[in-house]
């Protein structure tokens, strides 16, 4: 499917989205950020793929939303074009995402990274929450899962203060999963996914969806989740297979059912 602002490619089973704005930074536009959106649902209802990994270029991840593209907006107009409703669809993704970030993810950028499972970062990255010297706030999730992964003292900073993060201290605070060179991050991120993708893929959906759960759950609902979870796997047949090829030493032939 020819899309405009992003570049997919098929590397196994893992899928490659590109956002291809570079002249803007990878500015999010409504329309980049639909594309991305409905790459991500084609390919997770596409059985050939067990994940996809977010790219941006090594200068930038994604500078954060149009501010070309919101400037002149009202609220009223901001309200119907309603452009988070888009990014939330995100969340409805099954299959793990992987972030691979170089350069800057600011603003909608730093959201877009934090949306997906995982963030695989180059060194020269910089993870920043800049809305307050626009005037406005993060409204793709910003304040909310910044407290979650760096905790609120840090958070404040960032969004109040526009503190940046370097790829070093995003690590440091369990923003990101691992930091490495430049001329790695994408590497690194594809190495990941195809490892992650290659796992039982009904075990990978369904861990994915409760660690996303533990943010909303209290604990005892979500040990409940997990256990009634658990229990249910033992319907498929790649848990058969799983426990039966460890048992005779030989390497499981996933099925993903
Ligand atoms: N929007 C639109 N254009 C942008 C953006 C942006 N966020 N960021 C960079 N660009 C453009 C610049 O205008 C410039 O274009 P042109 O060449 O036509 O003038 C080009 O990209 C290159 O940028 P610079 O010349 O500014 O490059 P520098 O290296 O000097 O500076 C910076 C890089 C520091 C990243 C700088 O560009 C900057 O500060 N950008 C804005 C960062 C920002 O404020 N981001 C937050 C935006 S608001 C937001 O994200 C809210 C999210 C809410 C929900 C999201 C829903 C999708």
């Amino acid at each position: 499917m020819p899309y405009e602002f992003i570049l997919t490619e098929t590397r196994g089973r893992v899928e490659l989205i590109t956002l291809n704005r570079p002249q803007a930074l990878n500015a999010l536009n409504h329309k980049l950020v639909s594309e991305v959106m409905e790459a991500l649902e084609a390919f997770d209802q596409n059985e050939a793929v067990g994940a996809m990994v977010i790219a941006g270029n090594e200068r930038a991840f994604a500078a954060g939303a149009d501010i070309k593209e919101l400037a002149d907006q009202n609220a009223q107009q901001i309200k119907e074009s309603d452009h988070v409703a888009v990014f939330n669809r995100i969340m409805s993704i099954r299959k793990p995402i992987i972030a691979a970030v170089s350069g800057y993810a600011l603003g909608g950028g730093c959201e877009l990274a934090m949306s997906c499972d995982m963030i695989v970062a180059s060194e020269s990255a910089k993870f920043g929450q800049p809305e307050i010297n626009i005037g406005v706030i993060p409204g793709a999730g910003g304040t909310q899962r910044l407290v979650r992964a760096v905790g609120k003292a840090l958070a404040m900073e960032m969004i109040l203060n526009n503190r940046t993060l370097s790829a070093q201290e995003a690590q440091q605070f369990g923003l990101v999963n691992r930091v490495v060179s430049v001329d790695q991050f994408l590497n690194e991120a594809l190495k990941l996914a195809e490892e992650i993708a290659g796992r039982a893929p009904v075990a990978v959906r369904v861990a994915k969806k409760l660690i996303n759960q533990a943010y909303e759950l209290s604990l005892k609902e979500g040990l409940g989740e997990e256990k009634r979870e658990f229990y249910d796997l033992f319907t498929t047949e790649d848990q058969k297979e799983g426990m039966k090829a460890f048992v005779e030493k030989r390497k499981p032939n996933w099925r993903g059912r």
